[in-house]
């Protein structure tokens, strides 16, 4: 099957109340890693990537990975750019072959936020390509943001409606308290699945949960067992995330737990191979440890069988 487009995979997500992994990528290993898990549970899937992703990888290379792979299952399969922040980027994904795009000027006042994500949707749209946006903003590690001052950063329902209404997005990402990384919460996980409930029923649109790795002990164990010097670390635990998805949420980005299953299995197969200088031996191991991950997700999500053709 070709590329479909983002919405045609999330409007199912939404019409049927489940959600979407989305999942970020920037190499051979975790594309094919994320792609042979959903294919053996016949999901549908997204995969991202991010500015970084390609600048690391190159656009042209990305798409075309993505496409060969695409071609050769049957299940359908988005590539989504994932916080676009710069047109140059962000036109030449909708003109190369991405099927999503995320505009995130959420750092911009509501009303250039409102502007600029018009704009994107106008160019998506004369091309096929779905659009994301974000309202709010995401806590990021480097925050350090009181519990008393988060409700200032979280989404504000009432310009929710307006925002979706104005810009004709096809998802919106609301921040409701998540963080990306490996550092999310310095007390207890916490989701304001009111505020989600709230910007579902006023706007209608899936909604998109940013931030939302696990960070689970079974994911880190392995890399800290092999000398991962990694404390504090934080994610949202899965009942939080099912929790999300009965509110509304329909597409869930996971980049970190790839990264941290994918650095366990990379630190053993170092430490007991030490002799070891076939890169397929070295990097199969992470391939196989983001699969394991993308078919936990999967079933958490909700998406398994539901890309049957
Ligand atoms: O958008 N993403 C992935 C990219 C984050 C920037 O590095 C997410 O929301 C995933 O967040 P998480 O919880 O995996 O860090
Ligand atoms: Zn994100």
């Amino acid at each position: 099957m070709g590329l479909v487009s983002l919405s045609e995979v999330l409007e199912k997500a939404n019409a049927n109340g489940y959600a979407v992994g989305a999942f970020n990528f920037s190499n051979l290993e975790f594309l094919t890693g994320i792609i042979e898990a959903a294919v053996e549970l016949e999901s549908p899937i997204i995969v991202q990537t991010t500015e970084g992703a390609v600048n690391y990888a190159g656009m042209g290379l990305l798409i075309a990975m993505t496409k060969t792979a695409a071609s050769s299952v049957k299940i359908p399969v988005a590539l989504h750019l994932d916080h676009g922040k710069d047109m140059d980027v962000i036109t030449a994904a909708i003109k190369s072959g991405y099927t999503g795009v995320m505009i995130d000027a959420s750092d911009k006042p509501f009303s250039e936020n409102l502007s600029i994500t018009r704009r994107v949707v106008e160019q998506a749209h004369a091309r096929g390509v779905s659009v994301e946006a974000e309202l709010g903003r995401l806590m990021g590690q480097e925050d350090h943001i009181d519990v008393s001052e988060r409700d200032a950063y979280l989404v504000d329902p009432d310009e929710a409606e307006k925002f979706a209404r104005e810009t004709g997005i096809d998802a919106l990402a609301p921040a409701v308290g998540t963080a990306h990384g490996a550092f999310k919460y310095k007390g207890e996980a916490c989701i304001d699945f009111e505020r989600i409930t709230r910007v579902k029923t006023d706007c209608g649109l899936p909604l998109v949960l940013h931030g939302a790795s696990g960070v689970s002990e079974w994911i880190v164990a392995k890399a800290v067992r092999y000398g991962a010097d990694l404390p504090g670390v934080k994610g949202v635990p899965d009942e939080l995330v099912s929790r999300a998805i009965k509110a509304g949420v329909n597409k869930v980005n996971v980049d970190t737990d790839l990264r941290l299953a994918g650095l366990g299995a990379l630190r053993q197969v170092l430490a007991e191979k030490p002799a070891e200088f076939d890169p397929r031996k070295l990097l199969g191991p992470v391939k196989s440890a983001v699969k394991e991950v993308v078919s936990q997700k999967i079933n958490l999500f909700g998406s398994a069988g539901k890309g049957r053709t």
